[in-house]
């Protein structure tokens, strides 16, 4: 199967993430477990990383360290007071995600994996706060 580096296989309506990194030559996929309803405010905000050489067996990334900004494109702006995702159990990273106001927020998540980061170019994922 022929791949380009950092194909983002599915839309962002998605809240999965999979992408090649071009140096090690990984697939990782990232997948949002909360929030699925967000609301404006402080959300617990849960995401799963797994990595695959060969898409036939997948492992969970339990050294990766994340970073996640909001940002609302329609206005402008962030938020403070977020909460970066850590590592809670395999593969599984808990943080907090602040929407100040109602309305279409994205979430940039940067992830650095032994010393590198793997999210080159950034992505997002997207929330509907209400
Ligand atoms: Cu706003």
């Amino acid at each position: 199967m022929r791949r380009k580096p950092f194909d983002v296989v599915l839309g962002t309506g998605n809240q999965m993430r999979i992408w090649l990194n071009p140096v090690d030559t990984i697939l990782y996929y990232l997948t949002l477990i909360t929030p699925k309803d967000p609301v404006v405010g402080l959300n617990d905000f849960k995401v799963i990383l797994h990595q695959t050489y060969d898409q036939t067996s997948y492992s969970e990334v339990s050294n990766a360290q994340m970073f996640i900004r909001p940002w609302m494109p329609s206005h402008g702006h962030g938020s403070s007071s977020n909460v970066n995702p850590v590592l809670t159990s395999h593969g599984m990273y808990e943080g907090k995600s602040n929407f100040t106001m109602p309305g279409q927020w994205y979430v940039y998540d940067s992830i650095i994996v032994n010393n590198q980061t793997i999210t080159t170019p950034s992505f997002y994922l997207v929330f509907d706060a209400r």
